[in-house]
């Protein structure tokens, strides 16, 4: 694990299917960016996307989050769980949810624990998550292909469960910025 006395770059990734699906990520775009330790939260475009495997019905809203952090990553998802219980997220695991919250990438960590695989293990798969990843940050290194976002995402059999951009990033107006 990380020393936290500097900054880290991680990615989360934001899916919902179930209730207010807009509020739902802004909701959790806003809660992630108040957490202590979160110093900086960028938004994405939000996609909707059909959803991939048994979670419909109902297509999905897709976002990702780049934080600048100063937290461990184990810190950030405990935060993470405690967000998408707040927003309602219910089992069964596998289906359709107000809210799901990823750790997709922590610096350039390459980690495992009963709790947390980093980099999300499914990541390089998903349109719905490296379509807004490359938003952000094309030239990101996923860590365990040596690859890019951008690489990744160019790499994806077309057509993918991307159906449109469906609204803007959400802003986040810090109460500290200058
Ligand atoms: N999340 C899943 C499985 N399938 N499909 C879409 N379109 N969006 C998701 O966020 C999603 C999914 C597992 O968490
Ligand atoms: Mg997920
Ligand atoms: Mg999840």
């Amino acid at each position: 694990m990380p020393i936290h006395g500097h900054t880290s770059l991680a990615f989360v990734g934001a899916g919902s299917n179930q209730g207010d699906r807009m509020t739902m990520i802004a909701d959790a775009a806003h809660r992630l960016a108040e957490t202590p330790g979160i110093v900086d939260l960028v938004c994405s475009p939000i996609y909707e996307t059909q959803p991939v495997g048994p979670v419909g019905p109902g297509t999905f809203l897709n976002a990702a989050f780049q934080l600048s952090l100063r937290i461990s990553p184990m810190q950030l998802l405990t935060r993470m769980q405690q967000i998408e219980l707040a927003l309602g997220r219910r089992p069964p695991h596998g289906g359709p949810r107000t809210i799901d919250l990823d750790l997709l990438i922590y610096d350039d960590l390459v980690f495992q624990n009963d709790m947390l695989t980093v980099p999300h293990p499914r990541l390089i798969k998903r349109a719905f998550v490296l379509q807004p990843l490359a938003d952000l940050a094309p030239e990101i290194c996923h860590p365990e292909s040596g690859l890019s976002v951008g690489e990744l995402l160019a790499f994806l059999p077309q057509p993918n469960e991307i159906i449109r951009r469906f609204a803007d990033p959400i802003v986040i107006a810090y109460a500290n910025a200058v």
